[in-house]
């Protein structure tokens, strides 16, 4: 009948929050609180993100930003839309965005336990094109005692409390991990307005005959890199090359890397010897997630992504991304 195929026991990230809540006896419902802000952020992104054509957000907004890129008008939206979002929530202590080139400390906050880092817009230069793009974060807990310092999040990524991504796909898409615990992901419900459990505990395949990366920087990949995408492109044990995906877009390649298994690579080389890819707000919170859902990521140096401290806010470095397995044959070439 057709209430048979009603799923009534509905599982919204609001209702999700609150049951990881009372799983810890000691929470004082400020973490919870946060992630309602964080969600608030997402919901409002997308909401603009849908609309930039229509309301001709697209194009430059004539500014640009700590790493110099040319800022799209919705990467100041998605920007102010974080701030407002974190400060109004009075459970932040510091932010560090993508898009502000100093930490933002909001003084009047109390009681605030936490640091977050973002990048509101990623991928933005895909933004005219329709490409997904997404808004990447993570989340540290201040030392005891701290009123939060630089220090209270240039920390590794293993110390980060929470982390995840939200990519505004064909419908905006969040996965989420705690420390420790499981990734997962949620479909926004427009009719809702409520990010709803569709991907619980999500697990990546251990191996996957598909590699992401930008071919374009190959002449100026070291030696060792080169021979490891060449090798790749070898019909392997199955007969066949690996396959190719890249988007350009760090959430969309990362989400689809998640999903299907295989590699995502920005090798730091000798354009970029420290890389590309920003370790607060793109390596390591992706990093936590591939961990927790079986996967791994090193850097350029194979070290593992999660115990890299970053000096400065905007650090980069190089990563791999991906697949247990995958990441094992990166290690073989890069010995
Ligand atoms: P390239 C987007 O600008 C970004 O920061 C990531 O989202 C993406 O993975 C990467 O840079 C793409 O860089 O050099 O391949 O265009």
């Amino acid at each position: 009948s057709e209430t048979a195929a009603i799923n009534t026991n509905i599982v919204t990230l609001t209702r999700f929050l609150t049951e990881e809540q009372t799983k810890h006896k000691e929470a004082t419902g400020d973490f919870t609180l946060l992630c309602h802000a964080l969600q608030f952020s997402f919901k409002a992104i997308s909401h603009y993100i849908r609309r930039a054509t229509l309301v001709n957000l697209t194009g430059l907004a004539g500014q640009s930003n700590a790493t110099g890129d040319d800022q799209k008008k919705l990467d100041v939206i998605g920007n102010d839309l974080f701030i407002a979002a974190m400060r109004s929530s009075g459970k932040c202590a510091l932010l560090v965005s993508e898009e502000e080139e100093e930490v933002i400390y909001f003084k009047d906050q109390g009681g605030a336990r936490y640091a977050v880092a973002c990048d509101p817009i990623d991928g933005s230069s895909n933004l005219d094109a329709g490409v997904s793009v997404g808004t990447i974060f993570g989340i540290h807990k201040l030392e005891d005692g701290s009123m939060g310092t630089k220090e209270d999040i240039l920390k590794p990524g293993s110390e980060l409390l929470a982390a995840g991504f939200t990519m505004y796909g064909a419908s905006a898409q969040l996965v989420i991990t705690m420390r420790g615990g499981t990734v997962n992901g949620f479909t926004l419900d427009n009719s809702f307005g409520e990010f709803i459990l569709t991907h619980p505990d999500m697990r990546i395949p251990k191996a996957r005959a598909i590699y992401s990366v930008n071919e374009g920087n190959s002449h100026y990949w070291e030696d060792n890199t080169k021979e490891y995408f060449s090798a790749l492109k070898l019909p392997q044990g199955s007969g066949k090359p690996y396959s190719a995906r890249y988007i350009g877009s760090m959430v969309a390649d990362a989400y689809r890397t998640l999903l299907y298994g295989g590699i995502f690579a920005y090798p730091a080389d000798k354009k970029s010897p420290k890389g590309k890819l920003r370790i607060l707000y793109e390596c390591a919170p992706m990093a936590m997630v591939f961990e927790n859902a079986g996967g791994q990521a090193v850097d350029s140096k194979m070290n593992r992504m999660l115990d890299v401290v970053p000096e400065h806010i905007h650090d980069r470095s190089g990563i791999f991304l991906g697949s247990y397995d995958e990441v094992e044959k990166v290690k073989q070439f890069h010995k």
